[in-house]
């Protein structure tokens, strides 16, 4: 790392640090977290993936919007962002019906007070994906709140902006994602302001910690799918009976190594650039 850099926070699997006024340090560690809690067991490579793919992502969306990317260090895990003025609303985009947005639409028929049709299945397909902002919370879960709310809290200009550009880059990711055999069911966004004014993505993008993804050849609408990343750390956690409060399992040799090994395939399908290629020269991903 960089010398003198302070460090700011600490997320369930990153960090980041200041290097100077204007540019942070993010790192993604190979921590893995399940049903909410980081496991004691990492997953060698994993920071490497979610760094790789989401440098790739704003690599392939420079052109719908800018981002906070400045540049790739040689470690793969850690990149260098302009820092912004982030927008106090996660921008998520639902193309199909999963966690938060299912549990509503049990409850009220609503996601974000939007009405949908009546007898949708869990994990069905939305008619069109959806913009459902979230607030962020500094701790527990996100809540996701209506148009009006979001807009008390970013104004109408942005919020109008922030959803174009959401829809957009999901319909982006989930086309390509769906042509190499993962359902990109839904995704997290998140938006800053630099010093002009303009909107920038930042954060993280398209990775699995940020999205769900599915294996397209076993999505099956009706039930919960398995996790293209996190299915066999999910299934051995079941066969535990462990009651998902801290501290979670250790994890099994065979667990990890099929884990890193789904990681690994996500990079390889979504860029088509083998992973050890990236390793080498992080820069691949950039195009
Ligand atoms: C991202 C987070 C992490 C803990 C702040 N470009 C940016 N400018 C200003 N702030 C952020 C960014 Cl990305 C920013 N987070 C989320 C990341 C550890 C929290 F690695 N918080």
């Amino acid at each position: 790392m960089s010398d003198a850099a302070t460090h700011l926070g600490s997320g369930k699997v990153r960090e980041l640090y200041s290097l100077d006024e204007g540019r942070l340090l993010l790192v993604t560690s190979d921590r893995i977290s399940t049903f909410d809690v980081v496991l004691p067991t990492e997953i060698p490579d994993k920071g490497r993936v979610l760094t790789g793919l989401s440098a790739f992502w704003f690599a392939q969306t420079a052109d719908v919007v800018p981002n906070h990317l400045l540049a790739l260090r040689d470690d793969g895990r850690s990149t260098e962002c302009r820092r912004l003025e982030m927008l106090p609303i996660e921008c998520v985009v639902r193309g199909y019906l999963a966690g938060s947005g299912w549990k509503d639409y049990t409850a009220t028929g609503e996601v974000c007070g939007r009405r949908l049709p009546e007898g949708l299945v869990e994990s069905q397909q939305l008619p069109e994906p959806l913009f459902t902002p979230a607030t962020k919370a500094q701790t527990g879960h996100d809540e996701n709140i209506d148009r009006a709310a979001a807009i008390e809290l970013v104004g109408e200009e942005r919020f109008d902006e922030v959803e174009r550009l959401s829809l957009l880059l999901y319909r982006f990711a989930s086309e390509r994602a769906a042509g190499r055999g993962i359902v990109l069911a839904d995704t997290k966004l998140e938006f800053g302001v630099d010093e002009t004014g303009q909107l920038v993505l930042a954060d993280e993008a398209f990775t699995p910690d940020s999205s769900r993804f599915w294996p397209a050849g076993e999505f099956e609408p009706g039930r919960t799918q398995a996790s293209f990343d996190k299915q066999f750390v999910r299934d051995y956690c079941e066969s535990l009976g462990w009651d998902k409060t801290y501290p979670g399992p250790e994890l099994p040799q065979d667990v990890v190594d099929g884990t890193r090994a789904r990681y690994v395939e996500a990079f390889e399908r979504l860029t088509e650039i083998p992973f050890d290629d990236y390793v080498a020269n992080p820069e691949v991903v950039l195009g």
